[in-house]
């Protein structure tokens, strides 16, 4: 038996999969500025909006039932944690946005959450397989401290881009700060940038 030091240990650079700034972490800390909600699922829907003006509702049920893509990826918090090989199902924003027939959506969009939370992204952001509707983590329904039952994954950006308990994405035609982009946070967010404040 190796000692229990030696497993699991890493190359010191990480095989430069860790971003400017960030150290290495092997647990999932959970980062919200509020309680965590209570979600019933019959009463959860889904809602695609172009401004003011809903799209596409999907119910639980319904969600489900749109293709489901899974996803091993690095994951990086603005508080300088990063952890590798995070695995997560959902629904592929490109895979949403068909099923709605959005076929040229507005270049900027807002995700908002039943927590009050919303953020901020370039829908070139969440297209090509960028982003998902994430209804799963390490194959079980997403635990509720950590978004479930729905959480957007934008794995490339800094984790505050991934809004827990999301329940809808509006398209806007102009870029518009959510949550923390309004408390100083940047409206990007790239790790390897370092885009952590409004500036960088
Ligand atoms: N709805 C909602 N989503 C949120 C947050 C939040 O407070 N509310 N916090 C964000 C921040 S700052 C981070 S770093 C990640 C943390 O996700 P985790 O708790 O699963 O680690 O969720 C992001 N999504
Ligand atoms: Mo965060």
């Amino acid at each position: 038996m190796p000692t229990r030091g030696f497993v699991g240990r890493r190359p010191a650079d990480s095989g430069g999969r860790l971003p400017p700034g960030q150290h290495l972490t092997e647990d999932f800390p959970v980062l919200s500025f509020g309680p965590t909600p209570r979600i019933q699922l019959d009463n959860w829907n889904f809602a695609l909006r172009l401004g003011p003006r809903p799209v596409k509702t999907w119910t639980w049920a319904e969600f489900n039932a749109l293709p489901q893509t899974s996803v091993i990826r690095d994951i990086h918090c603005v508080t300088t944690w990063s952890k590798f090989n995070t695995k997560w199902e959902g629904v592929d924003i490109d895979d949403l946005l068909r099923d709605a027939a959005l076929t040229d959506p507005p270049p900027f969009l807002l995700a908002h959450s039943c927590d009050g939370y919303s953020t901020n992204l370039a829908t070139s952001d969440v297209r090509n397989g960028k982003a998902l509707v994430a209804l799963k983590y390490n194959d079980m329904p997403i635990p509720p401290d950590h978004g479930g039952p729905a959480r957007l994954l934008v794995p490339h950006l800094y984790f505050w881009k991934s809004a827990k308990w999301v329940n809808a994405i509006q398209f806007i035609p102009d870029n518009t700060p959510g949550f923390w982009e309004l408390r100083g946070y940047n409206d990007h967010g790239d790790p390897w940038k370092e885009e952590r404040y409004q500036g960088d």
